[in-house]
Parts: C-alpha cells; structure tokens; sequence
C-alpha cells in the first residue's frame, strides 16, 4: 500500500479491535488512530495518532493531505441510543462526518489520486413492518430512528459516490458486536453489560423484554470481515453497495443462560427501557448474509459460548 489508513473512530468498539490487524498486515507506521474525545490507550497509543473532527472537512483534508493517507476507515459514530438523545450531534457526526469523508476521497480521486474507504452501517438501517427473519439487503427501508436513518442516509450517499465519482467506499451491515471494553450507548450494547456484569459479580437489569431477539456476533469476527472485504479486487464484489454479515442470534435470556455457565450463581431481572425496547422491536431477528458468502467467502467462526467467554475473562481480568 503507497499511503497511510487513517482510522477514524479508533478508539471505539470496532477501531479498537480493527486497528491491530491494520498494523499487522500494513505495518505499525502505516496506520494512523484517528480519535476525538476518547484519548488512545494501551497499544493504540503506541503508533502514530491524530485528533480528528469529522464533522469538520477542512480538518479532515488537512489531515489526509499531511499524514498522506490513502484509505479510511471511517468507524467515528453515535450508537443507536446516544443519537436518539442528540439527533443533532448524530448529524453531525454520523450524516455529516460521513458526507465529509466522501467529499474528500472524492477531491483525491478527482485529482488522479488513489484513495479508498470502509464505512459501517448497520441492522439500524431495517424498520417496523418488515418480516423479521433472514431479512436480505435489497429491502424497503424505514427505520424510525435517528440512527437509522443516518446509516440509510450514507448508505444512499455512498452508492451515489460510486456511481457518478468512482469513489469505492465499501460498506458491511453490521449485527450487534460484543467484545470487551466498556459498551457505548447503543440497543445491542446490553449483551456486553450483562457478560461484563456476572464476571463482576453482580445482579443485571436487562433493559428488554426476555424473548427479544436481535443478531449479533463476536467483534473479532467483524472486524476480519472488514479485512477480508477490503482485500476482495474490485471486479469480484458489488461496490457501493452494503453487506450483510451474520453469525447468530439470541434473547437475553437466552444470553443469561449462556453466562450462568460461567457464574451458575449469576442472577438476572427484565425491566423493559421504552425507547430501546421499540428499536430493539424495529429490528430483524435474523439476517440474511448470503451475498457477503458468495461474493467474498464471508463466514462466521466464532460461536456464541466463545463470545461469552472473551468478554467475561477479560472483565475478570480487570477485578
Ligand atoms: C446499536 O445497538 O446501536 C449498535 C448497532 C446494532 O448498530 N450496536
């Protein structure tokens, strides 16, 4: 690779298990951590790393010009419940800081530059009135959140990019991602404080009803997915278009019964949070992720006990 990745949201959930393998494939010094407010620790702190605002453009392009960056991996984002507490700040970021990224790979490209990128999107994108199991990409799209509409909203922008700019911007829908470190305030987010809770030690309300389902997986199966689809040649996948992923699906009773394996003495209640409860609701069971097998050789390999067992070991090691 001739430039530098910058990662944009690095030191959330996704950035903090992707930039790794970026520095193992590419090299420490090619891989720049692109955070805002959430100061690198640890490992991300030991290569180069910027502070970025994306919802500033000029900053952005002033980075990507300096630190000569070839491809982002634009990961900055409000989850699904810190939007619907501040649409404003969701736009800002979420559809602003995405439009900002495209507008600079697409300068770049226009001035015969070579400049790629990776955008999340997410099961958010799906809304009521859908059948709820193995719900393919190519469906009507009618979320009622703010996220959601955010991530349809990019979705729409990055195809339309492809199509008139040339710009490749690659983009995988992404389930509910569990790993360790603390959860941000999204839906999905429950999974991780309920594995992290019991570790603890400690009772855990979940904020859902026991039966909810949703699909979800391991984070580092997601973030191999972003490598293997970045790796795929142009030829060999659609651009501009998302991809599905799934791995499986559980309800937090389900989850509960998963934990108590690990702590049998682990004990949980429901009591049911409004807001997430309706856009748990909104979303689909289960995904169809058959595109992203077909076309790039996608598959999950990490089962649910697994997923169960990384987190709680890593919240017991920090005890
Ligand atoms: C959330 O719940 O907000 C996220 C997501 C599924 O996009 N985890």
């Amino acid at each position: 690779m001739e430039g530098n990745i910058l990662v944009t949201g690095a030191t959330g959930a996704i950035g903090r298990n992707l930039v790794p393998l970026l520095r193992e494939k590419y090299g420490m010094d090619k891989v720049i951590v692109g955070y805002h407010s959430r100061i690198p620790q640890g490992s991300l702190a030991d290569g180069p790393k910027v502070q970025v605002n994306v919802a500033n453009k000029d900053e952005l392009y002033k980075i990507v010009i300096e630190q000569k960056v070839s491809s982002i991996y634009h990961l900055a984002a409000l989850l699904s419940v810190a939007a619907e507490q501040d649409p404003e700040a969701a736009e800002r970021v979420n559809t602003q800081g995405l439009r900002n990224v495209l507008d600079v790979i697409a300068e770049q490209v226009a001035n015969g530059n070579s400049m790629t990128g990776f955008w999340a999107s997410s099961i958010a994108v799906y809304g009521e009135g859908l059948p709820a199991e193995n719900v393919a990409e190519d469906v009507v799209l009618k979320p009622f959140t703010v996220y959601g509409k955010g991530k349809v909203i990019g979705e729409q922008a990055i195809a339309e990019f492809y199509k008139t700019k040339g710009v490749d911007v690659r983009v995988i829908r992404f389930p509910g991602l569990n790993g360790p470190g603390k959860p941000g305030p999204g839906t999905t987010e429950y999974a991780i404080e309920m594995i992290q809770a019991a570790a603890k030690g400690n009772h855990y309300t979940v904020p859902l009803k026991q039966d909810t389902i949703m699909p979800m997986m391991d984070i580092r199966d997601a973030v191999r997915a972003i490598m293997q689809l970045m790796a795929s040649p142009t030829g060999t996948i659609e651009v501009g278009k998302p991809y599905n992923i799934a791995a499986f699906s559980f309800f937090p009773e389900a989850l509960a019964n998963v934990v108590k394996k690990f702590n049998p003495s682990f004990t949980v209640d429901y009591k049911p949070d409004e807001l997430k409860q309706r856009i748990a609701d909104s979303w689909p069971n289960t995904i169809d992720d058959s595109r992203a097998r077909n076309q790039w050789g996608w598959k999950s390999t990490i089962s649910l006990k697994e997923m169960v067992r990384n987190i709680y070991e890593a919240a017991k090691g920090e005890q």
